[in-house]
C-alpha cells in the first residue's frame, strides 16, 4: 500500500519542490544572519523541502514507468467522455508487468480485486486499495504488478452498481 500513498501524492509536489527550493533562493542570496531568522520557519521549511525531495523521486519514478518503460500499461480511470469505466476494461499484461491505473474523469476511484475472482493462492487484499481508499485528484495513479497467471477481475467501489468493473488477465 505504499505505493498508493506515494504516488497520490507524485503530481502535486513536483511543484511543491520547485515552491521551496525558490522560496529558499532569495534568503540565502540575502545572507540574512542565522540568528536573525526565527527558528520555526527555518524549521518548516526544511520540513517541507525533506517533503518535497522525497516526493519527487517518487514523481521521478513514477514517470520513467509512464513513460519510457515498455513493460506497464496505463488503466484510465473513467473514460475522456465522463464514462464511469476503465478503460481499457478487459487486458492481457505479462507476470510482473506494472499496471498503472490513473484517474482521469469522474473520480473519486479506486481499484478493488474481487477476491473470488483472483487465481488461487492470491491474497487479493494485498493487491487492492481498500475500499475507503480513494483517487480523489486528477491523474493520481495506483500501480499494481501481478505475478501469479490467471484471470483477475477488479472493480471500484464507487461505481461498481454503475458497471465500473474490469477484467485483466496474467500470461
Ligand atoms: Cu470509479
Amino acid at each position: 500500500m505504499a505505493a498508493v500513498t506515494s504516488a497520490a501524492v507524485a503530481i502535486p509536489s513536483f511543484t511543491g519542490l520547485k515552491a521551496a527550493v525558490s522560496a529558499r533562493v532569495p534568503a540565502a542570496s540575502a545572507r540574512v544572519p542565522a540568528a536573525a531568522v526565527p527558528l520555526a520557519p527555518r524549521l518548516a521549511v526544511r520540513a517541507s523541502l525533506k517533503d518535497a525531495i522525497g516526493a519527487a523521486a517518487v514523481a521521478t519514478a513514477a514517470s520513467a514507468v509512464l513513460a519510457g518503460n515498455a513493460m506497464a500499461i496505463e488503466v484510465l480511470l473513467g473514460a475522456d467522455g465522463g464514462e464511469l469505466v476503465f478503460s481499457p476494461s478487459n487486458f492481457t499484461v505479462s507476470s510482473g508487468e506494472k499496471i498503472v491505473f490513473k484517474n482521469n474523469a469522474g473520480f473519486p476511484h479506486n481499484v478493488v480485486f474481487d477476491e473470488d475472482e483472483v487465481p488461487s493462492g492470491v491474497d487479493a487484499t494485498k493487491i487492492s486499495m481498500s475500499d475507503e481508499e480513494l483517487l480523489n485528484g486528477p491523474g493520481e495513479i495506483y500501480a499494481v504488478t501481478l505475478t501469479e497467471k490467471g484471470t483477475y477481475s477488479f472493480y471500484c467501489s464507487p461505481h461498481q452498481g454503475a458497471g465500473m468493473v474490469g477484467k485483466v488477465t496474467v500470461n
